[in-house]
């Protein structure tokens, strides 16, 4: 599965590997790329990924997840 999230509040490469690290953590994540000038966050992930566990790991970085 390939879905795009939108994130604000990410600026430089340490926000970059924050939001990477939290998601690579969740059991199933493959591949995550971040656009820093957009907020695109694009990941490959299992079925069995909920876009809200996603979202979640992003916020608790403190980042702000638009959708
Ligand atoms: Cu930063």
């Amino acid at each position: 599965m390939q879905t795009s999230i939108k994130v604000e509040g990410m600026t430089c490469g340490h926000c970059e590997k924050a939001v990477k690290g939290a998601l690579k953590e969740i059991d199933g994540v493959q591949e995550v790329h971040v656009n820093l000038e957009t907020g695109n966050v694009d990941i490959s992930a299992d079925e069995k990924v909920s876009e809200q566990e996603m979202a979640e790991a992003i916020e608790e970085q403190g980042y702000d997840v638009v959708s």
